[in-house]
Parts: structure tokens; sequence; C-alpha cells
């Protein structure tokens, strides 16, 4: 873990980045950064060196001082929470160069009564996990592979309706930050141009009749060459032709996040259902739906309230899937 950075301002790096955020165009003198934040001017370079080594860079003029000329495209926890525009999402945020799975490190945190909200991201996985163990292919530096620690009073049953609420979540803020048209494929799939750039794995420990808590895994392929992804998969940087900010979209990402989350906490799901029903590439399609070891075939006609996909077989009966993998056929 990248103990320098935890996001929460406390750390001498953040007070100086802050201060150099707040006027982005003016140059700062050495003398007053030191006077601002108490420190000897000896020091102020020790932390000035250390954003340096993390790939922040400064343009030094004689007389007038220095300005922060680069910020690194990594998904530091300091970028992500800073002027965050959340209550609680993303205001602690853990952040790692390379972990095993995101969600087993947010699993474990939320055993040992992580806050609800709490982050977990890291610029690559050697284990990304998708759902029944399929694996999640992260490269480094290109994708978002995070995980959130929610504490839902739900009844396990109902962990549905978040994956849903999560996948209109990402769709949207995909929308907003790149303005790719992104669809979702029921359950947990987000889609561009027919290919998958995201997937969103639910996790949760939970009592026959509540659930403790839920950790909400979400991977986007966002500056992925597709040579590097399998096959099927595509990338917002193949979609829409242009390099998109990792931390600009996981900042959407977090913010629309607890926007759904405290609607569905407040009015209940039926206002997600709505929105999934706008941003769907499912419905009305033909489709073959695996669910355990069945197999069923036939129409997508709608979701209902508890976020099950209602299918029209061709004998005119209806099927009900709770959850399962869904192949578009037409
Ligand atoms: C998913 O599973 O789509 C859920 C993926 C969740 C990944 C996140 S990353 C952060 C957090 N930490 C983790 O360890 N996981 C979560 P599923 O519906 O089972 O889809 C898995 C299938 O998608 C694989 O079997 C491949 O066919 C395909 N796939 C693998 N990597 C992919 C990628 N990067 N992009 C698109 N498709 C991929």
């Amino acid at each position: 873990m990248d103990s320098r950075f935890r996001g929460n301002d406390k750390s001498m790096e953040e007070k100086i980045l802050r201060l150099f955020k707040r006027d982005p165009d003016t140059h700062l003198s050495g003398e007053d950064i030191s006077s601002k934040l108490d420190i000897s001017r000896s020091a102020l370079w020790k932390h000035i060196e250390k954003l340096r080594n993390l790939g922040y860079e400064f343009d030094a003029v004689p007389h007038l001082g220095y300005r922060l000329s680069k910020v690194p495209d990594k998904l530091y926890a300091y970028e992500i929470s800073h002027g965050l525009k959340t209550d609680r999402f993303g205001k602690e945020v853990v952040y790692y160069d390379r972990v095993g799975s995101t969600n087993n490190i947010a699993y474990d945190l939320a055993q040992k009564g992580a806050k609800e909200g709490t982050v977990v991201i890291a610029e690559a996985q050697n284990k990304g996990r998708g759902r029944l163990s399929r694996e999640w292919v992260s490269p480094k530096h290109k994708g978002i592979y995070m995980s959130v620690i929610l504490r839902p009073e739900i009844a396990p049953f109902q962990a549905s309706k978040i994956t849903l609420t999560s996948a209109v979540s990402v769709a949207t803020a995909i929308r907003d930050e790149t303005g790719i048209p992104a669809v979702i494929k029921w359950p947990n799939d987000i889609f561009v141009d027919a290919k998958k750039v995201s997937g969103i794995l639910t996790e949760m420990e939970a009592e026959c009749d509540s659930v403790k808590f839920l950790v909400l895994g979400i991977g986007i392929n966002c500056n992925t060459k597709l040579s590097e992804l399998p096959k099927g998969a595509g990338s917002l940087l193949a979609a829409g032709g242009e390099a998109v900010s990792r931390v600009g979209l996981t900042r959407t990402i977090l913010e629309k996040l607890e926007q759904n989350y405290k609607l569905f906490t407040k009015e209940g799901f039926s206002p997600m259902i709505t929105e999934w029903r706008n941003l769907s590439t499912t419905l009305g399609k033909r489709v073959r739906a695996t669910c355990m070891h069945k197999k069923i075939e036939g129409e997508a006609m709608d979701i209902d309230s508890d976020g099950a996909l209602i299918v029209r077989l061709d004998n005119g009966f209806r099927e009900r899937i709770l959850a399962g993998d869904l192949t578009l056929l037409r």
C-alpha cells in the first residue's frame, strides 16, 4: 500500500499539492509555501522531491517560484478524494500499485470494520476475478480496478439490486465523462459497440436475513489496447479514439454511485429500474440465458422489482432469472 497517499489530506505532500491546486496558474515561492505550512525550506524540498518521485512535475521560474506543471496518470488516493463531491464514498481510498484482487483486500478491510464508502484501487491486478472465479484481465496503468465497501440494510437476496444500481452508475458515469454511449447488458456488464468494456463483481458477507457488508468490484478497460484483452472485450480508448482520464472517471463513478445508492436506500429500487431500462441493451433482444445448469432461450422482456430478468420462451411461458450468464443472439 502507498501509505503516503491515503487521500485524507493529512500528509505534508497532500497539503503541498492542495496549495498548488488551489492556484493552478500561479507560481508559488518556496518561502510562501514554507511559511503557510510552517515547515523549513529544506523540509519543503524533501517533500517536493518525494512528489517528483511519484511523478508530479513542477516548473521553476526564478524570482517567481514554482508551479505544478504535471499530475501523473496514476490513481493516487489523493487525486481521487480531493474535492470529491460525495459525503462518504471515496473519502477513504487505499491505493496499490499492484495487488492480487482489490475485492479480496476490500473484503478483509470490511471484516475489520472499514467504513462504508471505503475504496480499494490498484493500477494492476495479478488475480483479478470475475464471477464464478473467472479471470478479469487487468493490465497495468490502463484500466480502473476498484472495490467499494457498502453496508446496506438489505436481505441477501436483494444484493442483485445493488449490482444493477452500480451498472447504472458506471454506464452513466462513462457517458457523462467521455460522451461514449455505454449500455448495460444484464446483469453486470457494460458494453460499447457490442463489446464488453466493464464488469461488476458483487460479493458479500451475510447472515440468513441480513447483509453484513457488500464489496462492489468494478473493472473498466479505459486506455487498454484490444491486443491486451480477451476476445470480445472493448475499451473506452478503442471506442472513443482518445485516452480517458482514469482519475476523472473514477471520481464521476463514485459520485454517481453515492447518489444512486442514496436514492435506492431512500426510495427503493423503482427509480433505478427506470434508469436501467433506458440504458439496457438487453430488453427486446433474443437471448440465451444460463443459470446454474439450466439453459433457456427467448426474448428478454423486462426486469422485475427484484432485478430479475423476465424471458418469454418460444412456447409463450415466461421465466424469471435472478442470476446467470446471458448471450445476446440478435
Ligand atoms: C465480471 O465477471 O465481468 C466482473 C469483473 C469484475 C472485475 C473487478 S476489477 C476490481 C475487482 N477486483 C476483482 O478481482 N474483480 C473486480 P464475469 O461476468 O464473470 O466476466 C468474466 C469474463 O469476462 C471472463 O471470463 C472473460 O471472458 C471476460 N473478461 C476478462 N477480462 C476482461 C476484460 N478486462 N474486459 C472484458 N472482458 C473480460
